[in-house]
């Protein structure tokens, strides 16, 4: 990289260590199995003799039982689907703060938002799209000008010291923190919260994984999620390494922080079964996000969720930051 004034700006160090180990792991994804399957092996809790059943939560008995019935399939499976986990006061929250932003607006309205144009990388093709920020609220909008984006519109909140009620009940939502926190038996955070409508779009995503790092999401439907309004679907198991993913694993390993695909020809080595996510408002779809899954295309109606992200402060984690990696 070259500064103005012509100097090599300074590389750091980090960079020269990993970028040969980067390149290394994408041109031989058997060197990147070896030494992701060691990472997982001395650094995953779940995975240390004698932890496999731990069920300790940072909050002591308070949602044992819940916790106790969900997360052994949720470790075995990667994704559980809870019926009537969020009660109905807090549905009707959610619903009325997602139709109050999404009443009518102008996309153009340079009075409220400030507008950027940026690209979105989505199946592989480069979309430009608005991005929207509402100067007041500071809300984001995105995918509201562009059907390419798999008819996907969402909304962020990022000004965290005016977060909006229920966003701010999803931030310390202590029985969900309980759960992801034991499923990892690490401490976790929310990152992020994403309301999403899905409208009928050109295509599907494609099958991926999140991130190659420890990441979760649950989902949560405001709408009724039938066959026909962009369920998603999860391979079940598929969040445990195997040889199968190493290539498209290791592709990821870049201080970009693309996001990983799967190397579509690896589909036919991986478990045949399939977890459609279908339900009711007020269900929970928990998912690992290192598991593969994709997003059906709505073909009618619309799909309204919430999706809430949980970022894990796990010693992978750590490491993979470490070496600079972005995804
Ligand atoms: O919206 C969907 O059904 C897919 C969602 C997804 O891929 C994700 O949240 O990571
Ligand atoms: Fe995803």
């Amino acid at each position: 990289m070259q500064t103005s004034n012509g100097k090599k700006a300074q590389k750091p160090i980090r960079d020269l260590i990993f970028l040969p180990v980067f390149s290394l792991f994408r041109r031989n994804p058997g060197i990147f199995a070896l030494f992701y399957k060691g990472v997982n092996r001395t650094l995953d809790k779940r995975l240390l003799p004698g932890k496999e059943a731990d069920m300790k939560n940072a909050f002591g008995g308070e949602f044992d039982d819940e916790i106790r019935h969900i997360v052994p399939t949720l470790r075995k499976q990667g994704v559980f689907l809870a019926k009537n986990y969020f009660p109905n006061d807090f549905l009707g929250q959610a619903r009325e703060y997602f139709e109050n932003e999404l009443r009518d607006f102008d996309i153009n309205d340079t009075g409220r938002f400030d507008i950027e144009v940026k690209d979105e990388i989505h199946s592989a093709q480069t979309i430009k799209t608005k991005v929207l920020t509402d100067r007041k609220t500071k809300s984001v909008f995105t995918g509201f000008d562009s059907y390419e984006l798999h008819g996907r519109r969402r909304i962020r909140h990022y000004d965290y010291a005016h977060l909006p009620p229920i966003i701010e009940q999803i931030y310390s939502h202590k029985k969900l923190i309980a759960l992801v926190s034991t499923y990892y038996q690490y401490p976790v955070y929310v990152k992020e919260v994403v309301f999403e409508r899905l409208t009928p779009g050109l295509s599907h995503e494609p099958w991926h994984f999140d991130r190659t790092r420890d990441q979760f999401k649950v989902m949560i439907p405001l709408t009724t999620v039938g066959l026909d309004n962009g369920p998603m679907t999860y391979i079940p198991g598929s969040h445990q390494f195997t040889n199968a993913l190493a290539e498209s694993y290791s592709g990821s390993f870049t201080v970009n922080g693309e996001q990983p695909y799967l190397v579509s020809k690896r589909l036919a080595d991986l478990p045949r079964d399939r977890v459609v996510c279908t339900g009711q408002p007020g269900d929970a779809i928990f998912f690992d996000t290192l598991g593969v899954h994709t997003g059906s295309r709505c073909q009618v109606n619309h799909r309204d969720v919430i999706v809430v992200c949980f970022e894990v402060r796990s010693p992978k984690n750590r490491l993979f930051t470490l070496m600079g990696l972005k995804n």
